[in-house]
């Protein structure tokens, strides 16, 4: 594309030479560029088109990457990637072997740390902060001006629903530091934000006396030739002030943690951002900047539908038409008419609590991604949107439970790393029974590292009193959440993004395993796989039907074995002794760590002496982006790379 400045910015310093008076062109070209790139090549589209203004104002201001930025969420980051030298290869965003999806030091010196899960900003700025004044070096190398560094956490409203951000902001109030932290409220995490602190933010930001005035009065000082630099920075504290007494909060939450408070701003302003950002980079002790945009701005699609724009997939840039099926949501190819996983949840849901009445719903933030919006729009009472806070949403549902509700609480597998303690603390070792439903297991695709929920079996494996189960089918599925009701204690049901598939199969008991074959027909001739066969796969969860394909795929693999084992905990130990004793090899297959998931529990189980196990998993390392067929393939996790290590194993039985 053919843009003015757009074109000659390969870094920060090439925008900082442009005057003041360019930037919102440079704005409004880069909203261009990002809504161009994203249309073909998907991501998530409303959140940074919403800190455009933010992220030129940032750079324009701030002396990066001297000076440290730190994105909260980083999905926001796109302008700041396309700034920070990465326009030309902006087109491989999230691609397999392109950009990564989030920021990573890994990948620039202007990403000061890995940001994909949310409210991290304020402790890692901090900790960036607190080091940088007490490292006597830290200040020389690199530096402009032998000064100090500034470090700057841009966090939104839902990130700050977290509690970590809370405890952040508690060190900071304590610490001697010069923190800024910019709070990018725009009303919105993925689905509408609920809860008092953003109900405090629009209080803050709407009260009308207040802004009446403070636009009346700014007005009339312009007027009167009243108005210098210097002028304005006591007329943001004086500001503060006025705020404080309109508003009637006396305890303005930031103020009271003794940390200065500016705003609420207008994000969309660039101009007016470089001005207050350039104001008060320097004053010293930790602040806050409070200011107001809109998720999906200048784009009118993303802006009239801020949830389902956060992340759109491939879109015609003109009429604003989605083309969400293209997307390949799975390496297993799925019949056109297979629900998502998250469908099949979404409405088992629905249609057990329509029965039952202990039933609630509980999500950290990410109803719709889930698809608990099929109960809440059905029984909006008895579900519960948290805000982004796994930890809460665990301890939370404990507490339903103890009082006799039937909390299913879902999370995301990568998310409910955050709530570890809270599931062993609170939910297991008091043995309450919450079900926990955990989506996106796997791998997930282009979201990379920081989002594959490839690490829940074997964090959740060792703590007592949990059942695991990882549905293969829609019906498995369906019928765990169904037994899960009435079990007692924890139970976790794991399963992947994308479409589910189906078969027929046995019904689902708690521990025990299913054949999916270990006989052989050949013609009108059965015989016994025992007999011919050595090589029996066991499997868990949904990987299971990527098994089957690759057993089907190749005539050499007709006499190999497979049990769906359903269950890692409580393991089928009488399957998986039964299958040592009549094979050579056991082919452990799972999605997920290889260290301490199924392929570990059956080590444990049997007499290694006797018969061999060959784990197929992921091996000891974080797994990058790409589609999720691509990953699938490297990791040898494919129909292809499967049904190829067996045939290998079987030659060398
Ligand atoms: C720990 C964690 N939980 C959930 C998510 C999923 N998630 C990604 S962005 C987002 C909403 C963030 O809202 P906000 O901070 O207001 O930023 P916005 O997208 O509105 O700009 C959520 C819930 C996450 N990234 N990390």
């Amino acid at each position: 594309m053919d843009y003015r400045y757009l074109n000659t910015i390969n870094s920060p310093s090439d925008l900082k030479a442009l005057p003041r008076e360019a930037l919102p062109e440079v704005c409004a070209e880069l909203r261009d560029f990002i809504v161009s790139e994203l249309s073909h090549n998907p991501g998530h589209l409303g959140s940074s088109l919403g800190v455009i203004e933010l992220t030129v104002a940032l750079h324009y201001v701030f002396d990066t990457p001297y000076d440290r930025l730190v994105w909260d969420v980083g999905h926001q980051a796109y302008a700041h990637k396309i700034i920070t030298g990465r326009r030309d290869a902006f087109h491989t965003n999230r691609q397999f072997g392109g950009l990564a999806p989030f920021p990573t030091p890994a990948e620039s010196e202007y990403d000061t740390c890995v940001s994909g899960h949310a409210s991290n900003s304020i402790s890692v700025a901090l900790g960036m902060q607190v080091a940088d004044s007490l490292l006597p070096e830290s200040g020389a190398e690199g530096s402009s001006a032998n000064r100090r560094r500034k470090v700057v956490a841009v966090i939104g409203d839902g990130a700050m629903t977290g509690g970590l951000a809370f405890e952040g902001l508690n060190n900071a109030s304590m610490d001697k530091n010069d923190l800024l932290i910019v709070l990018n409220d725009n009303n919105m995490a993925i689905d509408p934000i609920k809860g008092g602190f953003t109900q405090y933010l629009v209080d803050l930001t709407t009260s009308p006396r207040y802004n009446k005035l403070r636009w009346w009065g700014y007005q009339a000082l312009v007027k009167l030739h009243l108005m210098s630099d210097r002028k304005r920075a006591k007329l943001l504290r004086f500001n503060n002030n006025l705020k404080t007494t309109l508003t009637k909060q006396p305890n303005n939450i930031f103020q009271g943690l003794n940390i200065r408070y500016f705003g609420p701003s207008d994000g969309h302003d660039v101009i007016g951002l470089v001005r207050i950002l350039s104001e008060i980079k320097n004053y010293k002790g930790p602040k806050v900047l409070h200011i107001v945009t809109q998720k999906g701005k200048g784009y009118a699609p993303a802006e009239a539908d801020q949830t389902v724009w956060h992340a759109p997939g491939e879109f015609d840039v003109e009429t604003g038409e989605r083309f969400a099926d293209k997307q390949s949501l799975n390496s297993q190819p799925a019949t056109p008419t297979s629900p998502l996983w998250q469908e099949v949840f979404g409405q088992t849901l629905l249609e057990l609590a329509e029965q039952d009445k202990r039933i609630m719903g509980v999500t950290p933030a990410m109803p719709s991604g889930c698809s608990m919006t099929i109960m809440q729009k059905q029984l909006p009472e008895r579900v519960f949107d948290v805000g982004i806070a796994e930890g809460h949403a665990v301890t939370f549902s404990a507490g339903l439970a103890k009082e006799g509700a039937v909390p299913f609480c879902n999370i995301y597998s990568s998310f409910l790393q955050r709530a570890y303690d809270n599931i062993i603390h609170d939910v297991a070792i008091g043995k309450m029974h919450v079900v926990f439903c955990i989506d996106r297991a796997g791998i997930v695709g282009n979201d990379g590292a920081t989002h594959h929920g490839l690490l829940d079996l074997a964090y959740l494996r060792p703590i007592p009193n949990i059942r695991i189960a990882a549905p293969m089918t829609a019906t498995d599925l369906r019928q765990m959440m169904a037994m899960a009701v009435d079990m007692e204690g924890p139970i976790a049901i794991r399963y992947p993004r994308g479409r589910s598939k189906d078969r027929e199969l046995p019904p689902v008991e708690c521990g025990k395993a299913v054949c999916l074959r270990d006989r052989f027909t050949e013609g009108a001739k059965t015989v016994s796989l025992k007999e011919q066969r050595r090589v029996c796969v066991l499997s868990i969860g949904a990987i299971g039907n990527t098994v089957e394909e690759a057993l089907n795929s190749r005539n050499e693999l007709g006499g190999v074995g497979h049990y769906n084992m359903r269950w890692l905990k409580p393991l089928d130990t009488e399957t998986v002794c039964t299958v040592a004793e009549n094979y050579d090899t056991i082919v452990t297959v799972e999605d997920g760590m290889i260290s301490g998931g199924l392929g570990s529990a059956v080590l444990e189980t049997i007499d290694t002496r006797k018969v061999r196990v060959v784990r197929l998993g992921v091996d000891d390392r974080f797994v990058t982006h790409g589609s999720t067929a691509e990953l699938m393939h490297m990791l040898g996790l494919d129909a292809e790379g499967i049904a190829e290590s067996l045939i290998k194993l079987r030659v060398e039985c």
